[in-house]
């Protein structure tokens, strides 16, 4: 059976990605909220309903695990929707936080994020459970999202809008970032450039890919290495598919057919 992953739009695809990187025997199925996108505006009692739904749609597709590669929807419905589902579900954010915990050493972590996610303070909430005299500064980046779905990753007016950002977390001597919205991994060296070298950022794609593979491991659900499937990966979106698809051409290996 496949992978569930799913997002409020394309920003996912970096999770999918690492999870194609980490474990390229296992199949995909990815859903993209491109009609409802953004999520990091709304309400939680509203993303959590979309959550809902878009996890009915999941179970629909077979799914063994699933991964909620949304910051925001990790944040708002985790907890809620945990409970409900019979097959590991993981969202993106603790991973990312244990990485970042593990890895300041002055305690002052910096997150950067969707205002949903910001003000959800969970992640301050997961890190202090590990941590308690952990100190950290959150930073909503809205304007980071529509510029990296727009393609503008390297481009004078991402970097102008980053460093107003960013400016803030500056004067707080953070010696850890975490990239906590979908979008963000994909302005690393931007934000690395940004921050400076005695900041680590920590990517929670990569850390939740981490965290995918050990859990499927523990559940006896990985995949055994098979000849190559032209079907590994399907891709589902609420809205016209073109943005989609061009954007995941621009990230993924491989081809994406319509
Ligand atoms: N995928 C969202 C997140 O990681 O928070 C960002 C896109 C959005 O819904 N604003």
């Amino acid at each position: 059976s496949p992978i569930g992953v799913f997002d409020s739009g394309v920003g996912g695809l970096t999770v999918a990605r690492e999870i194609m990187r980490q474990m390229p025997d296992e199949k995909i199925v990815y859903f993209g909220d491109t009609a409802r996108v953004p999520y990091g505006s709304k309400s939680c009692s509203t993303v959590i309903r979309f959550t809902r739904q878009i996890i009915r749609f999941l179970m629909t597709q077979d799914v063994k695990a699933i991964v909620i590669a949304c910051n925001t929807a990790t944040a708002c419905a985790l907890e809620a929707v945990e409970k409900e589902v019979n097959i590991p579900i993981i969202g993106v954010i603790h991973a990312g936080a244990r990485t970042a915990v593990e890895s300041t050493k002055n305690g002052k972590i910096g997150i950067i994020g969707t205002e949903g996610t910001i003000r959800s303070g969970v992640y301050t909430k997961v890190m202090k459970e590990m941590r308690d005299d952990i100190e950290v500064t959150g930073k909503p980046c809205p304007l980071l999202v529509p510029l990296v779905e727009e393609g503008l990753l390297h481009d004078s007016v991402t970097d102008e809008i980053a460093s107003r950002y960013l400016s803030e977390l500056k004067g707080k001597y953070i010696d850890t970032l975490v990239l906590g919205c979908t979008h963000y991994p994909l302005l690393r060296s931007t934000v690395g450039r940004l921050m400076g070298p005695e900041v680590t950022l920590v990517n929670p794609a990569y850390e939740t890919a981490l965290e995918l593979k050990q859990v499927l491991d523990e559940n006896d659900l990985l995949c055994r290495p098979e000849s190559s499937n032209p079907e590994k990966y399907r891709f589902y979106v609420s809205d016209l598919a073109e943005k989609f698809t061009s954007f995941a051409a621009s990230i993924l290996p491989g081809q994406v057919k319509e």
